[in-house]
């Protein structure tokens, strides 16, 4: 019993004597029962108890997954009610029946499908070997996409015979700089070896070479003095293909939209209540939009959190975390009930800030009613035939604090920086964290049809190689805080698209 023990130990998790016993007398395969626990535990929870196993073994419940961010010590604890005040919310918690499987086989309407999230599915522990095979899986993942176009030698191979040749290398970028007379050197390294790659001031490519980012994988044709450096004659990015794959057409609008902060002073409550009489018909509509809308899709920040950045409290019109989740549920109970919705985070939701960040957990998923799928950040997303990647956009603040001609106010070309590069997080030590998980889940690998990010509080929209790149903006009005950042949010501006032709309307609440 002391490796079931254990196993949960590694996962953060207690276990009760009782849920114990539970999984000992089970007449399955044991290790399986441990690992559907695993991962289908609301994260929350510090203490495994016999309800939540029962619940498990229940098939009727509707699907709960989590990730690993408890911070419990190991060990078996007391039976139930000997551990008062330790968060026990969860499986117990949930309505069945409210709740909509997110395991994709039974989808609430055949146009709807989660592809991909981190849910229930995270493998990191943050360890030195974890971030090693991380980024070799963000190097293989991207490399693969180049080497369709470029016909590339190792790194280690640049040797004296090289002297003089043209080479092709794909590398990650361990370093980029301006030297102290304007010349662009890069650090490339690959599983191999690495190479410093030189891109002079008078280059043509100097310019492109701008848009660089470390820790980004991109490919070069360049010439080598065969002694471990190269000079670089093209750059090449992962990119996005010239030509998207079809569309089949869907049908109805899609609205998207993200950054409520529901909680905070700034919330925009009667902006919200006009849109959401607009979308229930209540109000006339000379655009006939609004019983056209299917699914509304939030990328993060759906409420203003607790201890985000210093001074919150002054900012706060509900200082409990869990009552600014009934009050954000309030606000998307009211929708008419035949529009799904798919719930990402943010940095101010309820779950670990490292990205990838799991699905919200079962303690508050539990608020809200209707056709709601709890997904990740990022998470791929289908709907009506349509691939939708969705992801908060944190590494937008990296992107415009690097980049040259990146802003906050279009957050778009950030956008299409991530589908250039074909990540979503390039730059790792930013503001954004990354956990070390075994694969990079923010590897855009195919091209979506719509990627969604939210989190800079503007809108912005733009089409780039068949890609639909929309940030949705907010409903939060200007905190002091951003008026003294001199950001300029757009709130309560809601970009919706037309599922059969992929164009985008902005229609206003303020
Ligand atoms: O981020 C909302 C907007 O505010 C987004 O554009 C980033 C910006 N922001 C937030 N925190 C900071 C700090 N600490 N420095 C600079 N800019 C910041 P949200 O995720 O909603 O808080
Ligand atoms: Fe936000
Ligand atoms: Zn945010």
């Amino acid at each position: 019993m002391l490796e079931i023990v254990q196993r949960f130990a590694e996962k953060g998790y207690q276990i009760e004597p009782e849920a114990l016993e539970m999984i000992r007398s089970y007449s399955g395969a044991r290790e399986e029962l441990v690992g559907q626990i695993l991962s289908n535990i609301d994260g929350s929870i510090v203490v495994i108890r016999a309800g939540h196993i029962s619940d498990i073994l229940s098939p009727c419940e509707g699907l709960v997954r989590h990730a690993c961010n408890s911070e419990a010590s190991y060990g078996v604890v007391a039976p139930s009610g000997a551990g008062e005040g330790l968060d026990v919310a969860g499986l117990h918690g949930s309505k069945a029946g409210d709740f909509h499987s997110l395991s994709g086989k039974e989808p609430c309407r055949p146009g709807f499908e989660v592809n991909s999230d981190i849910t229930g599915n995270s493998t990191c522990v943050g360890e030195y070997e974890d971030f090693v095979r991380y980024f070799r899986d963000r190097y293989s993942k991207i490399r693969e996409i180049l080497s369709r176009r470029l016909n590339v030698r190792p790194i280690e191979s640049l040797g004296k015979s090289m002297a003089g040749r043209e080479v092709s290398l794909i590398g990650m970028v361990m370093d980029v700089r301006t030297t102290a007379k304007g010349h662009r050197v890069l650090e490339l390294e690959d599983p191999t070896g690495m190479v410093v790659a030189i891109i002079q001031k008078d280059s043509e490519l100097f310019e492109q070479s701008s848009y660089i980012v470390p820790d980004e994988v991109l490919g070069v044709t360049a010439v080598s003095d065969g002694n471990g450096r190269v000079f670089v004659k093209t750059l090449l990015w992962p990119d996005m293909p010239n030509q998207c794959k079809s569309l089949e057409a869907g049908t109805g609008f899609t609205v998207l939209t993200s950054d409520l902060h529901v909680g905070s002073k700034y919330f925009m409550e009667d902006a919200w209540e006009r849109f959401v009489a607009w979308i229930n018909g209540d109000v006339e509509d000379p655009s006939g939009l609004a019983s056209q809308v299917k699914y509304i899709v939030i990328a993060g920040d759906l409420v203003d959190g607790i201890g985000i950045y210093p001074g919150q409290e002054g900012d706060l019109a509900i200082k409990d975390i869990y009552e600014q989740y009934e009050a954000a549920a309030q606000c998307l109970n009211s929708i008419r009930k035949d529009v799904e919705m798919v719930l990402s985070p943010g940095n101010h939701d309820i779950v670990r800030q490292a990205e990838p960040q799991p699905a919200l957990p079962m303690s508050v998923q539990k608020f809200f009613s209707g056709s709601m799928h709890f997904v990740g950040d990022p998470a791929w997303v289908t709907l009506e035939g349509a691939s939708v990647l969705v992801y908060h956009g944190r590494s937008i603040d990296d992107l415009v604090m690097r980049v040259p001609g990146m802003s906050y106010n279009e957050p778009e070309k950030a956008m299409v920086e991530m589908l250039r590069k074909r990540h979503l997080s390039p730059i790792y030590g930013g503001r954004v964290s990354i956990a070390p998980e075994h694969q990079d889940h923010c590897v855009i690998h195919e091209p979506p049809n719509i990627l969604h990010c939210g989190h800079v509080h503007t809108v912005g929209i733009a089409r780039y190689k068949g890609v639909v790149a929309i940030n949705s903006g907010t409903w939060q009005s200007q905190t002091e805080f951003q008026k003294k950042m001199n950001i300029q949010p757009t709130p309560a501006a809601v970009p919706i698209v037309d599922m059969a032709t992929m164009k985008v309307k902005k229609l206003l609440f303020a």
